[in-house]
């Protein structure tokens, strides 16, 4: 759209959806900008001195973005420029001549500024945040992401209390001022769009490195860190080294500039921002020892550090035209950091975590509201449209080009793309073209996976002829209607199969191999196998060959065949879900119709030869007991029976436990302590199904746990496994609960971080009060309502993860949902938006709880001062 078309925007009362098919190249050109910042906490100064150039053919105004900024004074070629209107969302310059210098005045108060959006200050130090809109709380800007332009900045402040002053790029010239003020200037020299700005201003401690690239250049490694922390760095460094050696490996793609910093800090809204050799990061992801970090937080630093610096080419070198293509960087890092957590750690243990959160909340997410295609075609805020479908479903795309074009393939589109586009703003469909164009493989009929939303299902019947010793596959495709869009058409999907002979062996299909990837395009498709000697057993979307759901009318014997024999470890895995799931859904009905329930022996065999097989790798096994959540399991259901599912789904883990305990305990006593603390695969796997088996035992044999929790405790040296205990003892609510909870507090109170994973159990706790613990712990000395990653541990854990007790039929999790929402509102509506998610996606719920829930949202709609981040999400459910 042009910049007036974004004014007429901004100016209506209304927030007003933007759309994909306005979009329009801008009327002016930004070739440099010089930033200089005065810092000071309630008052800087911004003085921004830009080279700006029209390019449409004839003289238009000049439209600039600009939120909660003072407007101090404006100059053009260095004359005082007084033609010009704030309006509503930014500024308008008249009469201006072709070719211009701007420099703009302006002043904001970082400590105020409680959005965590544009400068902020974060504890002691200055930090920015700029995607997707935030540097037009800096200054008023072309904020749009394909005006690209140099940036300088100075940065002014006083040294003693921040002797760091860090900017983009690399240093250039620094020196002492008046007052005991002292500055730093850098100079980026790659173009970039505002969104990539930083700047951060502290007193930290530093973890230097270096890193001598393939081509020999010398980088320098800066990780900045609060005082004391040194001792946590370790561990992001090294991930950061791997990611740089694992990029010129695999994609053969090598750092640009001489410096590469990351800022860790303790109020950020997401994980970390890739802003241009200055990445700003959630001291989450950066901090780790083994006293204060788990397994799961480090493999958490190594996939974060990863995907922030595979942004500096896919996002950073190449970017996004306009904010709609937010999955051409985002889907295809997701990509590379899945890759690259795949090819450091375990493939199939990556590959099902991956699947877990598209199923368990993905499709969820394009089932409900909000849904929308990776690549939206109308967004009201930018900030809502950080999701898991342009993340994790983004992915998932690029993942089935993959499997599609193959590695090979994949990798020479992935070349054609940087030399095409290098230093440009581009398109999904400039990515899927270079990819098209470099494998020679018709990509057409793929791309509509950009444009369409919702989960697709795939139903699968099959046929065996003995005569002619012929197998057929059948598959429907069917996409149901979502809230954004009804009409569906079929997409290109990749199976990726393998078919199983009757002594579990996989049956050779062609090339010698004995896995094929069909291509599904119609709405309807039959495969043909020759030469198959007796009906096999398919397994089907092996590695989730594609995001859909999938149903074939499998016996209990095959998906314990599949679980024993299949060659691929997701296919065993998923086989066990499946098998899963198929009693879940019979128990519910069982209850529903007040009949027993019951789990037959079958089951209980297939996962107890899973348990004691030796040669399965733990943190496999530790998966393969990991069953859909009860948020997840409302995908197998068109209308959700909150009580029900809880029920059948707590019966079975019981039984389970109850069945197994013997085994439970034999595994949980073979994998005891290792020596000294290693974050390595074989190490972590073995804690994973250690702590799997505890939580398992405490089910059943509560006072057996309860020595076992204690022991643990006293005698482990590292926080994946205090955590563990903990974890069995509030989850089973075992009678040292309470001790051990406290002592846990006792040690850790001042460090927010660890606190956190302390939070989140309390607010996970299956016990009817928990609502009101919640509450009491808003006043615990460790909370902080005003920092993000708090609010999720308590807040946000509570209505995602503890679902039975949120959805209480009282309504008391929605209103207490909704009450911290309304706090939240007016100072930081990005978090708050985020935590909504439980309350939109209420469809399938039956009607009592509906009501419940729209009577919470309608509260919401009465704000006189919804922003517009709760306004989309709030409208768009109540319009359900
Ligand atoms: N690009 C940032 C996310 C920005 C979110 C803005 N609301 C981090 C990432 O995806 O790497
Ligand atoms: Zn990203």
């Amino acid at each position: 759209m042009s910049d007036l078309d974004n004014l007429e925007q901004v100016v209506e009362k209304n927030p007003q959806e933007k759309y994909l098919s306005d979009y329009r190249p801008s009327d002016y050109t930004v070739a440099t900008i010089d930033l200089e910042f005065d810092l000071y906490d309630t008052q800087t100064s911004i003085k921004a001195v830009s080279q700006i150039q029209r390019v449409a053919n004839k003289p238009v105004p000049l439209f600039l973005f600009g939120e909660d900024l003072t407007l101090v004074s404006i100059l053009v070629n260095n004359q005082n420029h007084t033609d010009y209107e704030l309006v509503e969302g930014g500024l308008v310059l008249n009469d201006l001549p072709d070719t211009f210098t701007l420099e703009i005045n302006t002043k904001v108060d970082p400590a105020e500024n409680k959005a965590f959006e544009g400068l902020y200050k974060s504890g002691d130090a200055f930090c920015t945040q700029c995607e997707a809109e935030g540097f037009r709380r800096i200054t008023y800007y072309l904020d749009r992401p394909d005006i690209l332009a140099k940036f300088s900045t100075k940065v002014i402040a006083d040294k003693g209390l921040y002797p760091f002053l860090l900017s983009n790029g690399n240093q250039v010239d620094q020196g002492d001022l008046e007052n005991g003020r002292h500055f730093v200037s850098w100079v980026d020299p790659f173009p970039k769009p505002a969104y990539l700005f930083a700047l951060v201003a502290g007193d930290f401690d530093c973890l230097e490195d270096n890193y001598i690239t393939k081509s020999g250049r010398d980088v320098k490694l800066a990780l900045y860190v609060d005082k004391g922390n040194l001792d946590k760095t370790k561990h992001a460094m090294l991930s950061l080294k791997n990611s740089m050696q694992w990029d010129e490996q695999r994609f053969n793609l090598e750092y640009d500039l001489d410096i590469y910093m990351i800022v860790a800090v303790d109020f950020f809204n997401m994980g970390a921002m890739e802003n241009k050799g200055l990445n700003i990061f959630n001291s989450k992801f950066v901090l780790a020892n083994s006293q204060s970090a788990t397994d799961q937080d480090y493999l958490g630093i190594e996939a974060v550090i990863g995907h922030e610096y595979f942004h500096n080419w896919t996002g950073n070198r190449i970017t996004c035209r306009d904010w709609f293509q937010l999955s051409l960087k985002e889907g295809l890092t997701v990509f590379r950091d899945q890759e690259f957590s795949s090819d450091l750690g375990s493939r199939s243990v990556n590959r099902i975590a991956n699947v877990m959160t598209m199923r368990d909340h993905q499709f969820a997410e394009d089932a409900g509201p909000m849904s929308h295609p990776i690549r939206p075609e109308s967004v009201m805020e930018m900030n809502n449209f950080y999701t898991l479908t342009v993340y994790e479903k983004g992915s998932e795309v690029i993942r089935m080009l993959h499997t599609l074009l193959g590695e090979e393939k994949f990798q020479q589109g992935m070349q054609l793309y940087v030399e095409r586009h290098d230093g440009q703003a581009v398109t999904c469909d400039d990515f899927v073209a270079a990819m098209q164009d470099a494998s020679g493989i018709d990509l057409t009929l793929f791309k509509r996976w950009y444009s369409q939303s919702g989960t697709p299902q795939v139903f699968v019947t099959d046929h065996y002829d003995q005569a002619s010793q012929t197998y057929q596959l059948t598959f429907k495709q069917k996409t149901a209607p979502t809230a954004d869009q009804s009409k569906k058409l079929p997409l290109h999907i990749p199976i990726d199969i393998e078919l199983l002979d009757s002594n579990g062996n996989a049956i050779t299909l062609s090339e010698g191999k004995t896995n094929r990837v069909l291509s599904l395009t119609q709405k309807e498709q039959t495969f043909v196998f020759e030469n198959v000697s007796a009906q096999p057993v398919p397994c089907l979307f092996r590695s989730f060959s594609a995001p859909v759901k999938y149903q074939y009318a499998y016996s209990d014997e095959q998906l314990l065949d599949i679980m024993s024999f299949a060659s691929d470890e997701f296919s065993r895995w998923d086989a066990g879900q499946t098998l899963f799931s198929k009693y879940l859904v019979n128990n519910v009905k069982a209850l529903q119709l007040g009949k027993p329930l019951s789990l037959p022996s079958i089951f209980i065999d297939g996962f107890k030869s899973v348990l004691v097989s030796e040669n399965l790798d733990p943190a496999l096994v530790s998966d393969m007991f990991t069953f859909t959540s009860e948020t997840g399991a409302r995908e197998l259901f068109d209308v959700v029976d909150i009580e029900a599912i809880h029920e059948a789904r707590e019966f079975m883990l019981q039984e389970i436990a109850t069945q197994l305990n013997e085994l439970f305990v034999d595994t949980y006593l073979r994998h005891q302590q290792l020596k000294a603390y290693e974050p390595n695969i074989e190490d972590i796997a073995k804690r994973k199904l250690k702590n799997l088996a505890l939580a398992f035992i405490a089910r059943v044999d509560k006072e057996l746990a309860n020595d076992y929790v204690l022991s643990q405790i006293a005698s482990c040296n590292n926080m994946t496994d205090h955590l563990g205990a903990l974890s069995a003892a509030n989850s089973g609510l075992l009678a040292c609960r309470e001790e051990v909870m406290q002592a846990f507090d006792d040690k850790w109170f001042d460090n927010g971080l660890v606190m956190d994973k302390w939070f989140a159990l309390q607010a996970s706790m299956p016990s009817a009060d928990v609502l009101e613990h919640i509450e009491a712990l808003f006043e615990h000395r460790s909370f902080d309502f005003n920092n993000p990653n708090r609010l999720r541990s308590l807040v946000g854990v509570f209505a995602q993860n503890n679902a039975y007790h949120f959805h209480n039929i009282n309504g008391a999790g929605y209103a207490f949902l909704t009450d911290q929402i309304i706090k939240l509102n007016s100072q930081n509506p990005q978090v708050a938006s985020r935590l909504i998610t439980p309350l939109i996606q209420f469809k399938r719920l039956d009607k009592k709880r509906i009501e419940l829930i729209k009577s919470q949202l309608n509260r919401l709609l009465a704000l006189p001062d919804l922003a517009v981040d709760l306004y989309e999400k709030v409208t768009k459910a109540l319009a359900q």
